[in-house]
């Protein structure tokens, strides 16, 4: 065994490994456990890995570095897609056209860190969206790792499903804990899928700019003093002629697509269809995933029964591919969310506005006490749905549970109202108890620092609301 150490996880204790660049041949890595203490740029020579290991530092000067990186960059030149990639569908097809340089450049990064073993750890949005982008993700990369050279890519990713739209201080100094059991050649990465556009991530963001090197893939509409958007690697449709349709779900498989070629028509449906896109074919493939994805981000223990609260694509893509649990699992979720849309129904509170209703939920309650499913955004697009679908006219929807406030608003009324100024409102005239706010023009959410602020926010919203409806369009 010859040639470079590129990476180490947890160094100098019993659980140590090692990544080394074999230095003969095409690029490719070992992994063996050592208890010496290697660092990365070190030059190691064994009969085996259990032998004595010579080592010498050829860090500087030698040359081996450039020539390791040049055969790293040939590997991942060789799985790369230039062309930009097509599903078919031309208003999709055109912005990610736009967007593809872009993506490529975010793929290459991606590709580097796997290539060298580094902590890559990719954080998604736990709702059908989010965690569809996640799952594309990984299946484009369990492809990847069917061909030559990248056979354990995955080895050092860290999934993690983020309960909020926001990267704050608390995420960061989590994933700098993460980083920091490796040291590797290469940065450590971070993906951000479905996160909100908002300054409260600005913190979060400004702890691991220096640390890590970040692709943060988004379609929320831009907030002015957000610092994400300056990123290197910010990848959001908005900025490329397209808006919120084109999801976080589709825009991660899409990324996948600059080195993968697998069929993730499926996934892509299931997230578009969670965010309510224009794109979305509801019915057909992916309709089931969507349902199963919305029902296991709110609550998995339905699924697993375990004590875990993280739910990574590995437990997504056993439950997608037990075939009987799938369909238990999807069925279970529908008769569920009918048995919550009846109770809400009789639940809503409704105020008149100009060419509206708007409906008010106390969602609190409403659920099995064991049971978090499904959780108030989610189940506030689907009142609105129901609304909609009832015929009593135009309607606006407010969800309200605990310290969370939920709206939505139908496409119709698109011109009309616009959910991002009434959050922005809402944050500025009570700045000193709205812990976070967010969202799309259309679905919108607030989190209060205290429930016992609630009403006086409630009532604002829909005095705004009723002043938009008024004046707007
Ligand atoms: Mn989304």
């Amino acid at each position: 065994m010859k040639g470079i150490v590129v990476c180490s996880k947890n160094a100098g204790k019993s659980t140590a490994r090692y990544y080394l660049a074999d230095e003969e041949g095409e690029f490719a890595l070992r992994e063996f456990d050592s208890p010496l203490i290697l660092k990365p740029g070190e030059y190691i020579e064994s009969e085996d890995t259990g032998g004595t290991v010579h080592t010498a530092d050829i860090s500087d000067g030698s040359g081996a570095l450039t020539a390791l990186s040049e055969k790293a960059g040939r590997a991942v030149d060789a799985v790369r897609r230039t062309e930009p990639y097509s599903g078919g569908v031309a208003r999709i097809d055109e912005v990610t056209a736009r967007m593809w340089v872009r993506l490529i450049g975010a793929g290459t990064l991606l590709l580097r860190k796997l290539a060298y073993a580094a902590p890559v750890i990719v954080r998604f949005h736990n709702d059908a969206d989010g965690a569809s982008g996640a799952y594309g993700l990984y299946a484009s990369l369990r492809d990847l790792s069917a061909g030559a050279g990248w056979a354990d890519c995955r080895r050092n990713i860290t999934w993690i499903m983020n309960s909020s739209v926001s990267y704050g201080a608390y995420e960061a100094s989590s994933d700098i804990m993460i980083a920091n059991n490796y040291e590797c050649l290469e940065r450590p990465l971070l993906v951000i899928i479905d996160f909100g556009t908002s300054t409260e991530s600005n913190p979060g963001i400004g702890l691991v700019k220096d640390k890590f090197d970040i692709i943060w893939l988004d379609h929320h509409p831009m907030v002015e003093g957000f610092r994400g958007r300056d990123l290197e690697n910010y990848v959001n449709p908005w900025e490329f002629g397209g808006d919120s349709n084109y999801t976080a779900g589709l825009l991660a498989c899409t990324f996948a697509k600059t080195f993968s070629r697998i069929d993730t028509a499926g996934i892509e449906n299931a997230s578009l269809i969670g965010d309510y896109s224009d794109f979305s074919r509801p019915g057909e493939a992916g309709s089931d995933i969507s349902v199963i994805l919305d029902l296991l981000t709110s609550d998995m223990r339905i699924a697993f029964g375990s004590a875990t609260d993280n739910l990574t694509p590995y437990e997504i893509d056993k439950v997608l591919n037990d075939a009987a649990k799938r369909k238990e699992l999807a069925d279970f979720a529908r008769m569920r969310l009918d048995d919550v849309m009846d109770a809400a129904l009789g639940a809503l509170k409704q105020y008149r506005a100009d060419g509206a209703t708007i409906y008010v939920l106390d969602y609190e309650g409403m659920r099995d006490d064991q049971s978090k499913f499904p959780l108030p955004g989610r189940f506030s697009s689907k009142l609105l749905d129901r609304i909609i679908g009832n015929g009593t006219g135009p309607a606006v929807v407010v969800v309200h549970s605990g310290k969370y406030i939920s709206m939505r608003v139908p496409k119709s009324l698109e011109q009309r109202v616009d959910l991002t100024a009434v959050v922005g409102s809402v944050k500025e005239s009570h700045e000193e108890f709205i812990e976070a706010g967010g969202g799309h023009r259309t679905a919108s959410g607030i989190k209060i620092a205290d429930a016992g602020d609630k009403s006086k926010v409630l009532k604002e919203i829909v005095s705004l609301l009723k002043t938009q409806l008024s004046t707007l369009g």
